[in-house]
C-alpha cells in the first residue's frame, strides 16, 4: 500500500474506547453467558455464546455512533464481503473456548482496514485488562508501552504458536504438521486465541507462529500489531507456498527458517 494520505491514530483511540466498552460486557456476562445455551457454528465445538452476539452488537451500535456509516464485518454477524473503503472489522471475543472454560487467553478484537489493509487495531483482554494497539507505520504498543519482537535468530531455540481447525479432518493434518515441527524448535504454544498470539509475537513472547483458517476479524488487529512491532508477517493469500489460507508471523532472523520448516512440515498441504 502506498502512504496514507491520513493519520490512522485517532482509528485506534475509537477501536481502543469501543473493545474496552465490549470487554468489559464481556467479563460482566460472562456467568449469565456461559450457563445459557451456548450455540455451535462449525462444528459441534466451535461455540457461539451469548456473550459473544451482545458484544458485537455493543461494537456494531457503537461504531455507528462514533464511526457513521461505515462499514463493519463481525465474526457473529457477518456482513458486506466487500472490503473496499474504510471498513470495521471485528471479533466480538476471540478466543470463545477458552471464554467458555474462564481459560484467560481472549479478546475484543477491532481492526480498521482501508482496500483490506488493515490500519489501525485494538485488542482488548477482559480478564488482565491488556490493551494491545497499533497504527500502520506508528508501531505497536501494550497499554502505551512500544512493542518490538524477540530477537530470536535461531529456529530450533524459538517458541512457535500454532492453532487448529475445528474440522477434525482438517485437524489431522494439522496436528501431523504440528508433531513433525514439534522436532524442528524450542517447543509450541497452542493457546486458543489468534489475535493474541499474533500480539505475543509483537511482544516477543512468541517468536513465531503459524496458523490455517483463520477469520478476516482474527487476525486483522493482531497481524496489525505484530507487523509494527517488526514481525515478518504473512496474511492469507499472500504465499501460495503456505496453502490458500495461512497466517504466518515471525521474528525477520527465523523467518526464512520457519517458512522452510512449515513447508518441508507439510504445512502447505493441511
Ligand atoms: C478462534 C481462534 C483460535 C483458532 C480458532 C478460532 P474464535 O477464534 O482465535 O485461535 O484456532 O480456529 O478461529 O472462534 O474464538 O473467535
Amino acid at each position: 500500500m502506498e502512504q496514507l494520505s491520513f493519520d490512522p491514530r485517532p482509528l485506534v483511540d475509537v477501536a481502543v474506547t469501543v473493545a474496552k466498552e465490549a470487554a468489559a460486557l464481556v467479563q460482566r456476562a460472562r456467568h449469565d453467558a456461559v450457563t445459557a445455551q451456548v450455540d455451535t457454528k462449525s462444528t459441534e465445538t466451535d461455540v457461539v455464546t451469548l456473550a459473544d452476539r451482545a458484544s458485537e452488537q455493543l461494537v456494531r451500535d457503537r461504531l455507528a455512533v462514533l464511526r457513521p456509516g461505515e462499514p463493519v464485518i463481525g465474526e457473529e454477524e457477518g456482513g458486506s464481503a466487500a472490503v473496499e473503503g474504510l471498513t470495521w472489522v471485528v471479533d466480538p471475543i476471540d478466543g470463545t473456548v477458552n471464554y467458555l472454560y474462564g481459560y484467560p487467553w481472549y479478546a475484543v478484537s477491532i481492526a480498521a482496514q482501508l482496500d483490506g489493509v488493515s490500519v489501525a487495531g485494538a485488542v482488548v483482554e477482559p480478564v488482565s485488562g491488556r490493551v494491545w494497539t497499533a497504527a500502520l507505520g506508528h508501531g505497536s504498543f501494550l497499554d502505551g508501552n512500544r512493542l518490538s519482537v524477540s530477537k530470536a535468530t535461531r529456529l530450533d531455540l524459538s517458541l512457535i504458536g500454532y492453532g487448529f481447525a475445528y474440522r477434525p479432518e482438517r485437524r489431522q493434518r494439522q496436528a501431523t504438521t504440528w508433531a513433525a515441527l514439534s522436532t524442528r524448535v524450542r517447543d509450541i504454544r497452542r493457546a486458543g486465541a489468534a489475535s493474541l498470539d499474533l500480539c505475543a509475537v509483537a511482544a516477543g513472547w512468541l517468536d513465531g507462529y503459524a496458523e490455517h483458517a483463520l477469520g478476516r476479524w482474527d487476525w486483522a488487529a493482531g497481524a496489525l500489531i505484530a507487523s509494527e512491532a517488526g514481525a515478518t508477517v504473512h496474511l492469507p493469500g499472500t504465499d501460495p507456498a503456505f496453502g490458500a489460507d495461512a497466517t504466518v508471523a515471525a521474528t525477520p532472523a527465523i523467518a526464512t527458517a520457519l517458512r522452510t520448516a512449515l513447508i518441508e512440515c507439510g504445512f502447505a498441504n493441511v
